[in-house]
């Protein structure tokens, strides 16, 4: 997969080297490219923002800067190729972790995300604002799929629009919401939104079953899990972990991911599908 971020502030996605991507990087499975928006920038106070039409408080990115980015960085030319590479800070290039790397299923979740009229070969175009539709699980698994993504991070009041519409013409666009807060800007939801698509990729993240135990894979948020040692500060460990009865903790594991959901987020249980024994644990027969 191949990620490309436009910013006005570069060494904010710095994270993006460490860790679980730095590995992914490290593998050949990701590459990333940062590109600084002021390189666009045409006159000699290298500007990306002007006041609003209309007025109101607040600047407004530029149209003349931003289409040439999206432009360059779509087709990797232009000054978008001069854009030094993102490389892995991880120290032990060649010790892999015991979790990391047994059981791969090289199989993908699913198909990549094409809506109607969309020419499935164009890069994937994420813009991150508190305007957007949210970002999901089910996005992340989509998106885990694509070739190409790029993020295109505004600062100030937004972007011109019609850096948007035009943009459909080089790119499958999604505006994206990471949540119903006000972030400065797009970087922090960048990272965000690239660790949980990356994650996903096969051999990022050991086997498929970890993702499939996720909060949200099933609908419901995950229960407590526990480690030695089994009496910690007066605290017991639940006796039915250690009955050795896989079905008794399975059940056990469920009861507390349902009544988990039911406590603090009751309306994530409208999607799921609930049988007789869920509904008695919920008190709902
Ligand atoms: Cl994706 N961007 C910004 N700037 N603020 C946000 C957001 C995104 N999601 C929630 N707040």
């Amino acid at each position: 997969m191949r990620l490309d971020v436009i910013t006005i502030f570069p060494e904010y996605l710095e994270p993006l080297r460490h860790a679980l991507l730095g590995k992914a990087i490290e593998q050949n499975i990701l590459s990333v490219g940062v590109h600084d928006l002021r390189q666009w920038a045409t006159d000699v106070h290298k500007s990306v923002d002007d006041s609003p039409y209309g007025g109101g408080p607040g600047m407004v990115m530029k149209p003349a800067v931003w289409g040439p980015a999206l432009d360059d960085v779509a087709q990797g030319c232009g000054l978008a190729a001069l854009t030094k590479e993102l490389s892995s800070s991880l120290p032990h290039k060649d010790k892999a972790r015991h979790d990391d790397v047994e059981g791969v299923d090289p199989q993908r979740y699913q198909d990549i995300s094409v809506r109607e009229g969309e020419d499935p070969s164009l890069p994937l175009l994420i813009v991150p604002t508190p305007a957007g539709k949210p970002f999901t699980q089910a996005d992340a698994r989509a998106w885990s799929n694509e070739e190409h993504i790029v993020f295109a991070c505004g600062r100030y009041e937004g972007i011109d629009q019609r850096v948007i519409d035009d943009a459909h013409n080089r790119y499958r666009v999604r505006e994206v919401s990471i949540g119903d807060y006000v972030l400065i800007g797009g970087e922090v939801a960048v990272l965000v939104i690239a660790e949980a698509v990356v994650r996903l990729i096969p051999g990022v993240l050991g086997n498929r079953r970890s993702h499939e135990e996720d909060s949200f894979s099933d609908g419901l948020l995950e229960g407590p899990s526990y480690t030695k040692p089994r009496e910690w500060r007066g605290l017991e460990v639940p006796e039915v972990l250690f009955s050795g009865n896989h079905a008794k903790v399975e059940r056990w594991r469920r009861d507390q991911a349902l009544l988990r959901t039911q406590q603090v987020r009751p309306e994530l249980l409208d999607g799921v599908k609930l049988d007789h024994h869920d509904k008695k644990v919920l008190g709902l027969q």
